[in-house]
């Protein structure tokens, strides 16, 4: 990827008035969208309103989010209108625990379409649920659980850098559309079209009874980069594992070969070695 040419970055508000529009009617998922100037973490506005009873359908996207949550305590960093931060509570009441971690990845599929699909870039998967081109990370995923008065409800967060220019990542493992599509894009219409997906991934999963084989499984597979390579995985306690990616299994873990034998992970973070060949 050649460095940064500036391209205009268009750094325009948010229209809530057409995400309001577009994503809120009859048969959709979603029941409310707000848009705040600034925040600490949408994921923690919604986990917070969740708590107080909000119904399943909320959105909620800042212009600027000041204190983003990645996975494992770690942060997830934008500046102002520079990309979408945004969460979305979902309340699948009907589908049971054992299911639920499929829910990142559904929310990945999601992003991965609507990036190929309307931004055209080559975005593949990296599991669980980044977001990559070119092995830069251009999107990262934090579903949460959350214990509310009505059950268990899961915060759905998602942040796509859209108009970031290369000084202005913030790791160097980082891109952005800008940087790696020659198509300009509003930020609304991205935002529209991920959660139009997610809502109709999540109606088909829910109504699936959260069931993966039904389509989901396969669905992630196709898009997921990390397949076929050589990968270490980090796990939570320490410990690594080294192998070939295979493949996903029917709880949404990484199938590794390691040579000897062959392990599901089902938490972890993975870094890819190199092609699979
Ligand atoms: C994630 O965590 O990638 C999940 C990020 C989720 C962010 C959304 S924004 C809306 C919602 N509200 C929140 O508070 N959070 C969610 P993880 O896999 O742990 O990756 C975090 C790591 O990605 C950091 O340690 C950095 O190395 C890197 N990183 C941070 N900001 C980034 C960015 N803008 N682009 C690419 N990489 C970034």
């Amino acid at each position: 990827m050649t460095a940064a040419t500036p391209k205009h970055p268009l750094r325009e508000a948010l229209d809530a008035v057409r995400l309001q529009r577009d994503l809120i009617g009859v048969g959709s998922v979603w029941t409310r969208v707000e848009v705040v100037e600034q925040t600490l973490s949408t994921n923690a506005d919604v986990a917070k309103a969740a708590r107080h009873g909000a119904p399943e359908g909320l959105v909620v996207a800042a212009e600027h989010q000041v204190a983003g949550r990645g996975r494992l305590g770690r942060s997830w960093q934008a500046t102002a209108r520079s990309g979408l931060t945004v969460s979305a509570l979902l309340r699948p009441v009907d589908v049971t625990a054992v299911h639920w971690p499929w829910l990142p990845l559904l929310t990945g599929v999601a992003v991965h379409r609507s990036l190929t699909a309307v931004a055209r870039v080559p975005a593949r998967l990296k599991w669980p649920n980044d977001v990559l081109i070119e092995d830069r990370k251009v999107a990262g995923i934090l579903v949460e659980r959350v214990d509310t008065p009505d059950g268990p409800a899961a915060v759905v967060g998602i942040g796509v850098n859209v108009w970031l220019d290369s000084h202005e990542l913030p790791v160097p493992e980082a891109t952005s559309l800008c940087l790696a599509s020659p198509h300009p894009l509003d930020r609304t219409t991205l935002l529209v079209d991920i959660l139009s997906r997610l809502g109709d991934g999540y109606a088909t999963w829910r109504g699936a009874a959260g069931d993966a084989s039904k389509g989901l499984r396969a669905a992630y597979e196709r898009g997921c980069g990390t397949l076929g390579r050589d990968v270490a995985v980090s796990l939570p306690d320490g410990a690594s594992v080294v192998g070939r990616a295979m493949g996903i299994d029917a709880a949404g873990r990484l199938r590794v070969d390691t040579g000897e034998t062959t392990r599901a992970v089902g938490a972890g973070d993975v870094v890819h070695l190199r092609s699979g060949s």
